[in-house]
């Protein structure tokens, strides 16, 4: 057996990630990858194609080639070599920091922790295009069309509530693309405002839900040869996370020790919080729990909703999911509970996960390490905090 670079490899046609799900979970529950690719004098591959796309959906860096039986460790295949970046942090572009620049810090938060359960938080708004959890999805998606169809003066479309839309408008001109975002009536001002500096298309609409917009984008489509890169169902969403996110906590638990118990965070797409709860549910077999905020009913936490709203991956991915409903209110409670006793302005989605674990220790236990997934910062939702802190004070 050898191991060469899997970018080498020249698979004779593509799979999607959904048809080698349960290749792709025993590879995450083994540690080990079971079997060998087979290749011609020309690196085509003639034998294990669905191997080779597991191994390319998870992020591997090499594949092990050969005719017998193989068996080597993920760490030996270059597993975490994605989502670590060069510790001199020089990137020659901002699209090499989105990829390179991880992974995104993870930080003890005082303010959640007792004594012997720790809350740790991953900063997502170190991301540098929309300063969220956005930028994932947005630089896998566009790369990955950008890597089969020439989008050089292309329309890349889709409804977002802010961050993705900023991410699409930022990530688009990198490839000669532009990008239109339909935004529903409660988007954040400050995706409007971002989105048209960056010189993107902006479509403004009364619809109370981004996914009410699907329709109109499809009609769009038809009609002006749009790209519609759809975060909703297009299921490299749910592969950037389960490639990065839920890749780097668990690098980053592994390099200082820490006993994940289980992950909190909040729902839009649901693409983050279903990507970890499937890669923790097959890495622990069972033993870790993934617990998300959605708005109670009548709310609004910006970036979230309710899931019977629909979620695609949610549906078909998530077992060991508790849902629990959060108001604004209580959000804004632990953002400000936060920033007293840690210092760090979180935002409102990554409140409500704090809220929704605060409610659930029953199931988490009492002692461990939990991840709460902090999507973005609070100075982008300064208006509604002013709102917040205004009322409270009255
Ligand atoms: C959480 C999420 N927090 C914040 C989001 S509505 C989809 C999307 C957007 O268009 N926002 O920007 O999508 P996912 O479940 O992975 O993350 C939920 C602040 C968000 O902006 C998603």
């Amino acid at each position: 057996m050898k191991l060469v670079a899997l970018t080498s490899l020249k698979p004779p046609l593509e799979l999607s990630i959904m048809d080698v799900l349960d290749i792709i979970g025993s590879i995450l529950e083994e540690d080990y990858v079971s079997g060998c690719l087979e290749v011609d004098s020309e690196f085509n591959i003639v034998e294990g194609l669905e191997l080779y796309w597991a191994l390319e959906k998870l992020g591997v860096k090499y594949a092990p080639i050969g005719s017998g039986k193989c068996r080597v460790s993920l760490e030996d295949l270059g597993f975490y070599d994605n989502i670590v970046g060069p510790q001199h942090r020089v990137y020659y572009s901002p699209l090499e920091l989105a990829v390179r620049g991880l992974p995104t810090p993870m930080v003890m938060l005082r303010s959640f922790s007792t004594e012997s359960l720790r809350v740790w938080a991953k900063l997502e708004w170190f991301n540098p295009f929309s300063l969220s959890i956005k930028d994932r999805p947005a630089v896998h998606i566009v790369s990955s069309i950008a890597g089969k169809v020439n989008v050089e003066g292309k329309i890349l479309a889709d409804a977002s509530s802010a961050n993705f839309g900023i991410a699409l408008a930022a990530v688009a001109p990198r490839y000669g693309a532009k990008a239109r975002i339909y935004l529903p009536r409660r988007a954040g001002e400050h995706g409007r405002l971002v989105i048209e500096l960056m010189e993107a298309e902006t479509v403004r609409t009364e619809a109370e839900l981004t996914v009410e917009l699907l329709s109109r984008i499809y009609e769009d489509v038809r009609r002006e040869g749009l790209i519609h890169v759809n975060q909703f169902m297009n299921d490299l969403n749910f592969e950037a996370h389960l490639k990065t996110t839920a890749k780097e906590i668990d690098y980053q638990a592994r390099a200082v020790g820490l006993k994940l118990v289980g992950a909190a965070g909040s729902i839009g797409t649901s693409g983050h919080m279903s990507a970890i709860n499937f890669y923790f549910r097959k890495r622990f077999k069972g033993s870790f729990k993934t617990i998300t905020a959605q708005p109670a009913p009548g709310e609004h936490i910006p970036g979230t909703r309710r899931s019977e709203t629909g979620m695609i991956w949610l549906a078909m991915i998530a077992e060991d999911f508790k849902i629990v409903d959060v108001t604004l209110g209580e959000a804004l409670e632990a953002v400000g509970k936060v920033a007293r006793e840690d210092g760090l302005l979180i935002g409102p989605s990554g409140g409500a996960a704090l809220v929704a674990l605060s409610k659930s220790l029953d199931l988490i236990g009492e002692s461990g390490d939990v991840v709460v997934i902090v999507p973005d910062t609070g100075f982008k939702y300064l208006d509604l905090m002013k709102k917040w802190v205004e009322k409270k004070s009255a």
